[in-house]
């Protein structure tokens, strides 16, 4: 798949020696400012880009203000960044990015969004019938779409539950590879494998490296990764990218969440 300069795509699918972090941010678990708070330490970690989603059934509004709260934020931080000669502006040059649980999840604050097929479910509303009803606002309001093949792996969590999903186990190798290539085939440039948020543990190592092996797609990894060893077991099996949310909910105070970021970014680059 061509993809565009200067976009959200290519700074997602570009070569990186090591694996990038991405912080999940739920605009359902926190206020608006709250939100922007932790994007920015999650920045000062390492974090190399923002999701905003993930509950079922936030309304547009609540994910329209976290969106914006983090947005501005970032433009200040930017701003201050540009007047002092020891900081790189650019560092704070991070998309914040939709990953909604349907099309009423969205907001025009948003760089771009993981405009996804849940490529196990058993509902046709996860394949295609939520993206039907969001392509055009999104088409409105020029948020960038990432075209993504989502597929949920065991434990699944409430993510496999909704979207009912044909949940991939940790055997199902030959399975995860056909997804794989099907997602290629579609021209989906990302693979998310999702283990589902808070996941008791995380996708299996043998399904990440399968995935991996078809070429041609950025492998993003989630659900359940909590520790450095987590991290580091996923990315040595092939991940692009790990996603983390759980671990940024449930710090108790920015000084913690700092600690927990530290060692999870650190092992992406082990
Ligand atoms: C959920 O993969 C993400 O979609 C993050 O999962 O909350 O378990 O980190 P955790």
């Amino acid at each position: 798949m061509h993809v565009e300069e200067g976009t959200v795509l290519a700074k997602v699918c570009r070569p990186s020696s090591t694996a990038r972090h991405i912080t999940l941010i739920d605009p359902a678990k926190q206020t608006a400012d709250v939100a922007a708070q932790r994007a920015m330490v999650a920045v000062e970690c390492g974090s190399e880009m923002i999701f905003v989603g993930g509950s079922t059934d936030t309304p547009d509004k609540v994910v329209h203000a976290t969106c914006t709260a983090i947005q501005e934020a970032f433009e200040l931080r930017m701003f201050a960044a540009s007047q002092d000669p020891e900081s790189d502006e650019m560092d704070w040059d991070i998309p914040v990015v939709l990953f909604p649980g349907g099309a009423h999840a969205l907001s025009p604050a948003a760089d771009a969004i993981t405009f996804m097929m849940l490529m196990n479910s058993t509902k046709r509303e996860f394949l295609v019938g939520e993206q039907v009803r969001g392509a055009p606002y999104l088409q409105q309001f020029g948020v960038e779409a990432l075209p993504t093949g989502y597929v949920v792996c065991a434990p699944g969590g409430r993510v496999g539950e909704v979207g009912a999903a044909e949940l991939i186990q940790p055997t199902d190798t030959e399975l995860v590879e056909a997804y794989a290539l099907c997602a290629k085939m579609y021209g989906f440039s990302l693979l998310y494998l999702e283990a589902g948020s808070g996941a008791t543990s995380p996708v299996h190592p043998d399904l990440i490296a399968k995935a991996r092996s078809v070429d041609g797609l950025t492998l993003l990894v989630g659900g359940g990764l909590r520790s450095g060893e987590d991290v580091a077991r996923a990315v040595s099996s092939g991940a692009d990218w790990i996603v983390t949310g759980t671990v940024t909910e449930d710090a108790t105070s920015l000084d913690e969440l700092r600690t927990r970021l530290t060692e999870i970014i650190k092992a992406c680059s082990a």
